[in-house]
């Protein structure tokens, strides 16, 4: 009963435009289905500039944050909600420091980029964060819940 009443840890997952570019989202994918995580959402998706701006709302005062839009704007990403208990925190060890040079090696931006401004994926980086950037990005409809089989390990 008391697990029924617990939320589901989510979090939002996003191979950015240079790693669609570039090949990769097969083996970013990967890398969080190989972990055991529970893919919720999934698209192929151009990102309109408001989204954008919403999305990276509390960067808006940098000054890379005109850059950092045109980025995510400049080809299509590919949206992600994964699940699973402490998804957001091993997400963020699997992708490695936002700077890909100090990524270290094992981790999808140590092992695949260099540049901080072309660092391939996104992932949320707060439990309340996972389902606010789950809701901008996903419509209602675009999730699927579903119980893996034999897979009560998940949760
Ligand atoms: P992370 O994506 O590792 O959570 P944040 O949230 O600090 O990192 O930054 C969000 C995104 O903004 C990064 N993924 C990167 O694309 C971009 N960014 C962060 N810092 C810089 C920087 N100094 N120069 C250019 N782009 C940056």
């Amino acid at each position: 009963v008391v697990a029924s009443l617990e939320q589901v840890e989510e979090t939002y997952i996003m191979v950015k435009p240079d790693g669609v570019q570039r090949g990769l989202v097969g083996e970013i994918i990967s890398r969080f289905e190989k972990k055991g995580f529970k893919l919720t959402g999934l698209k192929l998706f151009q990102c309109p500039k408001e989204l954008a701006e919403e999305h990276y709302k509390d960067l808006n005062a940098k000054p890379f944050f005109p850059k950092l839009i045109d980025y995510i704007t400049s080809g299509p990403v590919v949206c992600m909600a994964w699940e699973g208990d402490g998804v957001v925190a091993s997400a963020r060890k699997l992708i490695g420091s936002t700077n890909p040079l100090q990524a270290e090696p094992g981790t999808i931006r140590g092992d695949l980029a260099v540049q901080t401004g072309r660092n391939v994926v996104h992932g949320s980086d707060s439990p309340e964060n996972g389902k606010r950037e789950i809701g901008l990005w996903f419509k209602d409809g675009e999730l699927c819940q579903w119980t893996p089989a034999q897979a009560s390990w998940l949760r």
